[in-house]
C-alpha cells in the first residue's frame, strides 16, 4: 500500500492533486491544516492544507448492499471537518446541483435528506467551499517569505499571534526595497525595535547612610526571598555596602527562618515585622545602613484584602522602590493581570525570575512592552548569589527572540 502526502494552498487544489495522481478511487486518510494557527488577516495567505492519501486501501462500503451502485458514486466523507478521515471516490453527475442558480449549493446549505452519506457529502462540499473562499481572501494579504519566517520565528519563541503580527507589520513598515528579502536584517530590525520598547531601571543605588528601602512583592513562590538573598549578598559581599533585611512574611515560620538563614550566612542585621505599626520601629533600627531589602509574603493577585494589607505595610515603611517579582514561566495573561493588580501597592519596577526554567520567553513580550513597569533584574537559577543580573534592554530583547531561553542563560 502506497501512502502519499500532498500539500496545496487550499482544499480544492489538494483534492485535485490527489485525484490526478492516484485516480478517482483514492482514499483520503487524513487532512490537516499545516499552519494550524490562525494568522490574522495579514498572514493567513501561507496556510497550507496537507492531505494524506492512498490508492491501495480497501474501504468497506458504508451503504446498504441494496444500493451498491451509489457506493462508488459518492464522495463518502467519514467525518465532516478538516482533520478527519474521508474517502474520495468517483462522483456521478449530481442532478441536485442544478437546483442552485450557479450550479453550487449556497454556503452552509445542507440539503434535506435521510441519507447520512448525502448529508456528509453536503457538509464536505461546504467545507471545501469555505476553504477555497478563505484561501482566495488570504491571497490578497501575501507576505514575502522573509517576513513570514519572521512571524513564525516569533510564534516559535512563544510570542502570541497578535503581538507577532503587529511586530511584523511594524518591521514591514520600516523596511523597503530589497531589504525585505534579507532575513538577517529583518531580524536585527525586529530585535532593535523590541529593545527600544523595553524600559529598564539599572541597578539599585544604595544611599550611603541613607537606607534606601527596597521591597520585593509578588505572587507566591516566584522567588522573592531567593532574589533578596542574591541582592543582599551581592551588595554586601561584592560591593561592600551596609545592608539590612526586613521581613513581613510572618505567616509561615519557615519563611522567617529562610531569610534568617541568609542573614546569618551573609552576616546582616534582620528585623521581623508582624504589623504595620511595628514597621516604623524596624526601619528606625536599620536607619544608618545604605540599603534595606524588605521581603514580603507571597500574595495572590486576586486577593484584594491581602493586597491592601501589603499596601499598608509598604506605606508605613516608606519604601523607596517596590519591585514586583514575576516568574517568567507564567503565561502572558496571568503576568499582565499580576502587574495590574499589584499596581495598587505602588510598584516601581519588575524582576523577572526563573528564566532558566522557561523554554521560550516570548510570553514576556507584551508585559515588558506595555511600559507599565521597567525591568530591574533577571534571575536564572537557584544559586545565591550568582544567578542574577541587572536587566538590560538589548539582552532581554535577544533572550525573548531566541527560541530556547535557557540556551542563553543569564
Ligand atoms: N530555577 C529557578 N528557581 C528559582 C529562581 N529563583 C527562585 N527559585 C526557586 O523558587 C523556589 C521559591 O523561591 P522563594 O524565594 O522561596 O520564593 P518566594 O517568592 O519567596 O515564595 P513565597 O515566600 O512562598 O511566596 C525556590 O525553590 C527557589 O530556589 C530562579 O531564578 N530559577
Ligand atoms: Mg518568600
Amino acid at each position: 500500500m502506497e501512502v502519499k502526502t500532498y500539500r496545496a494552498t487550499n482544499m480544492c487544489e489538494a483534492l485535485r492533486l490527489v485525484r490526478c495522481d492516484l485516480g478517482p478511487d483514492a482514499v483520503i486518510l487524513q487532512t490537516r491544516d499545516v499552519r494550524s494557527r490562525r494568522m490574522l488577516g495579514l498572514l493567513s495567505g501561507h496556510r497550507q492544507i496537507e492531505v494524506t492519501a492512498s490508492a491501495g486501501i480497501n474501504v468497506p462500503s458504508r451503504l446498504a448492499s441494496a444500493r451498491p451502485a451509489r457506493t462508488s458514486a459518492s464522495i463518502a466523507a467519514s467525518a465532516a471537518n478538516a482533520g478527519a478521515t474521508a474517502t474520495l471516490t468517483r462522483r456521478r453527475a449530481e442532478p441536485r446541483a442544478a437546483a442552485f442558480p450557479d450550479g453550487k449549493p449556497p454556503r452552509n446549505a445542507i440539503p434535506r435528506t435521510d441519507d447520512p452519506l448525502e448529508s456528509q457529502l453536503s457538509r464536505l462540499r461546504n467545507m471545501v467551499h469555505d476553504l477555497c473562499q478563505q484561501s482566495r481572501m488570504a491571497a490578497r494579504h501575501e507576505l514575502p517569505d522573509s517576513l513570514f519566517r519572521l512571524f513564525t520565528d516569533l510564534i516559535e519563541a512563544d510570542v502570541d499571534e497578535q503581538t507577532a503580527a503587529v511586530l511584523v507589520e511594524r518591521v514591514r513598515g520600516e523596511t523597503s526595497g530589497e531589504d525585505v528579502a534579507d532575513p538577517i536584517l529583518l531580524k536585527a530590525r525586529l530585535e532593535s525595535m523590541i529593545e527600544a520598547d523595553i524600559k529598564v531601571t539599572g541597578p539599585i543605588e544604595p544611599i550611603p547612610g541613607g537606607h534606601r528601602l527596597v521591597a520585593l512583592v509578588g505572587p507566591t513562590g516566584v522567588g522573592k526571598t531567593t532574589t533578596i538573598a542574591k541582592l543582599a549578598a551581592n551588595y554586601r559581599l561584592k560591593r561592600r555596602h551596609n545592608v539590612g533585611l526586613i521581613t513581613v512574611d510572618t505567616y509561615r515560620i519557615a519563611a522567617v527562618e529562610q531569610l534568617r538563614t541568609y542573614a546569618d550566612i551573609i552576616d546582616l542585621p534582620m528585623q521581623v515585622v508582624s504589623t504595620p505599626r511595628e514597621m516604623r520601629e524596624a526601619v528606625k533600627r536599620l536607619a544608618g545602613l545604605d540599603l534595606i531589602l524588605m521581603d514580603t509574603a507571597g500574595r495572590s493577585p486576586r486577593d484584594e484584602i491581602k493586597i491592601q494589607e501589603l499596601k499598608a505595610f509598604l506605606a508605613e515603611a516608606g519604601a523607596d522602590e517596590v519591585h514586583l517579582v514575576l516568574s517568567s514561566v507564567a503565561g502572558t495573561r496571568s503576568l499582565m493581570q499580576t502587574v495590574e493588580r499589584f499596581a495598587a501597592v505602588g510598584t516601581t519596577a519588575m524582576i523577572l525570575t526563573k528564566l532558566d526554567e522557561a523554554s521560550a520567553l516570548g510570553n514576556l513580550l507584551p508585559v515588558v512592552q506595555s511600559g507599565a513597569l521597567p525591568v530591574s533584574y533577571l534571575t536564572n537559577g537557584q544559586n545565591v548569589p550568582d544567578d542574577i543580573e541587572t536587566a538590560e534592554s538589548a539582552r532581554l530583547a535577544n533572550l525573548i527572540l531566541s527560541e530556547k531561553a535557557s540556551s542563553g542563560a543569564c
